[in-house]
């Protein structure tokens, strides 16, 4: 009925429920049931309490309650790089942003920062509290990353939160900063090709929803898979930012595929294609200074767009290189809040400040306010130590594995899934060989999970690279990587080595055009009707574009969320760890209610392996019985 209806609608389940919800679905709205809510928010506390979180280990609770109570930030009142797209569009702002003398810089701390120090576990309940400091603290910032990339599959899959939420929340609380996104063009925010009126369709809802920004990339940089997606944002008036995956070492004059001319022309190719920033993505981080330098001050002759540099700081060298490129007039670089910097991380924000003392494009930002930010972030990332990637310090090797930043620590967690725990150099080692194998090709989401793949299918079955060709004929190859030597990701630079083809595909065909020039449009009227009778209530045309990308996710995440209640609202700890004996917890279940829950006592597991947990909340006794499974 009516009732089930509004509470297990994922707009009401995160407590974002606004007066637009309200007006639009009055007849829910007065059905609502609390008390049912409450219970099963206290069933899922009860649950993770006694059985723990799948993946997660169980130890003490970790609150660092002074991180949020003593920030003082200063609001600084000025135009921001928003205003100037809300007023002039976007040839404007390529005009301001190519008069400034300043280094302008995009803080990725909402999302590439966690996905790359702890697989994109971060939850949009501690981002919230932050999130309007950022941009009355921080409006010299160019842009925030804040979305795209793994976001959107974690945020159903593991944290039980619904991405398009995040984004309305933030975009509320931002209302003077650009949010930026990454988008992997025709795969979208996910690991396959999607028709070209799915790309289109999301692009629209995620400017409509706040993205300002579009960062597109392709994963083996093949041009044509960029434009349906570049022209789609140019349709909404937000920022195309075609982007260049930067691999190999164009100082290294045995380089053969990825030299100093391939980026030139590529960029050139880019910018014909509509782009309105360049963004160069050195996802493994391994643009080196001296070639920052080269091929920044190469661009800056070649094309007459924005240069916007993205790096991560595995090797220890991001800032050398930053430094490097700031020099060669690159625009915007992107950095970390210090406490989720470093490493497999972007460079820290503060770290730059400080390296550019006394040269003159040294960012203009109060450093007091970056610094009482980045105190709330040194309180939050504890709350993530169990998805920590363990990479404590510089790692060199990166490149020769030339791995990316945001799969260092999802390689990690999967070799261990296959049971290769504590195998991860010979990992590494069969990355190498399998990108040459491949024939050196780009390596990010999607191409680098074919890699990834591959290197843990030749690990996990002691099969070397002759071991490949010689008996491929009779291996079972990774899905992923029979889909790549169909063309399905699109051609590789060098296209593809022809023997090792044939071995992967058997019998399958291999296209050799545009996958999205085949696929056929989505009729998104039949699939909203057909979520509306599957869940049988109002549907929302984000939910109809998160059903097509994700299928079994989103219709997980909807069964979780009509089962547990708005676990959203719980604090991290409790989240992860549930509540411990005599513990209280302040849980804000909707705008200004909150529920204050204390566990007085576990009871003794009885014969059906069942526990009763005693509770108090907001005063009143309540009981709750779970399957104790251990
Ligand atoms: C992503 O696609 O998620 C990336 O961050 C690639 O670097
Ligand atoms: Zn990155």
């Amino acid at each position: 009925g009516f009732l089930k209806n509004v509470i297990s609608h994922p707009v009401f389940q995160s407590g974002e429920a606004t007066t637009t919800f309200i007006d639009e679905t009055p007849e829910l709205f007065e059905m609502t049931n609390h008390a049912d809510s409450t219970n099963k928010l206290l069933t899922y506390i009860s649950d993770i309490t006694v059985n723990g979180t799948d993946g997660v280990p169980r130890h003490e609770k970790k609150y660092y309650p002074e991180a949020l109570e003593k920030l003082q930030i200063k609001t600084e009142k000025m135009q921001t790089a928003k205003d100037i797209l809300e007023s002039g569009g976007v040839s404007q702002l390529q005009d301001w942003i190519q008069d400034q003398s300043q280094l302008l810089l995009t803080d990725t701390t909402l999302r590439d920062a966690h996905q790359s120090l702890f697989a994109t576990r971060m939850r949009t309940h501690d981002m919230l509290p932050i999130a309007n400091q950022i941009d009355r603290g921080l409006p010299q910032l160019f842009s925030e990353e804040a979305w795209g990339g793994a976001t959107f599959d974690v945020a159903y899959r593991f944290l039980h939160e619904d991405p398009w939420l995040r984004l309305q929340a933030l975009r509320k609380r931002m209302p003077h900063t650009l949010l930026q996104m990454l988008f992997r063009g025709s795969n979208a925010v996910g690991y396959q090709n999607y028709p070209d009126n799915v790309i289109q369709e999301f692009i629209r809802l995620a400017a409509k929803n706040g993205i300002d920004v579009f960062r597109i990339f392709d994963s083996l940089n093949w041009v044509p898979q960029l434009e349906t997606s570049i022209q789609a944002v140019r349709d909404t008036g937000k920022i195309a930012e075609a982007t260049m995956c930067y691999t190999g070492d164009i100082l290294d004059a045995s380089q053969k595929t990825y030299t100093l001319q391939y980026y030139l022309d590529l960029a050139q190719e880019l910018e014909k294609a509509g782009a309105q920033i360049l963004a160069i993505k050195d996802m493994a981080g391994v643009l080196k200074p001296q070639a920052a330098y080269r091929l920044i001050s190469s661009l800056k002759d070649r094309i007459s767009i924005p240069v916007h540099l993205h790096t991560h700081d595995t090797t220890g060298n991001g800032i050398a290189t930053y430094l490097s490129a700031a020099k060669a007039g690159v625009d915007i670089v992107d950095v970390a809040a210090s406490s989720l910097s470093g490493t497999t991380s972007q460079p820290s924000l503060s770290s730059l400040y400080y390296a550019m003392a006394g040269v003159e494009r040294q960012p203009q930002l109060n450093i007091r306010n970056v610094e009482e930010i980045n105190r709330y972030w040194k309180g939050v990332r504890p709350f993530y130590q169990d998805f920590e990637n363990g990479m404590t310090g510089s790692q060199t090797d990166i490149y020769q594995t030339q791995m990316p930043g945001g799969q260092y620590s999802n390689l990690q967690q999967q070799a261990q899934a296959l049971g290769l725990k504590g195998r991860f150099e010979e990992v590494k080692t069969a990355y190498r060989q399998v990108n040459q194998m491949f024939g050196d090709i780009i390596k990010v989401t999607p191409s680098s999970k074919v890699v990834g793949d591959m290197a843990l299918f030749m690990v996990e079955n002691a099969l070397t690279p002759d071991d490949v060709l010689e008996s491929g004929e009779h291996l079972d190859f990774p899905k992923s990587v029979v889909d790549f030597f169909a063309g399905n990701l699109g051609q590789p630079v060098n296209g593809f080595p022809s023997t090792l083809q044939k071995l992967v595909l058997k019998n399958t065909p291999a296209i050799t055009v545009r996958p999205g020039s085949l696929a056929k449009p989505v009729d998104f009227a039949a699939v909203k009707q057909s979520l509306m009778d599957h869940l049988k209530r109002p549907v929302m045309d984000e939910e109809v574009i998160s059903g097509i990308l994700y299928p079994k996710v989103f219709e997980d995440f909807e069964n979780f969320v009509v089962q547990n209640g708005p676990v959203s609202r719980l604090d991290t700890p409790t989240f992860f760890q549930g509540i411990r004996r005599g513990e209280t917890i302040d849980v804000e279940v909707r705008h200004g209610y909150h529920l204050i829950i204390k566990l007085n006592q576990i009871g003794e597991v009885d014969e059906q392996g069942r526990r009763t947990l005693y509770f108090e909340v907001n005063g009143r006794k309540q009981d709750i019985v779970v399957r104790d499974l251990s």
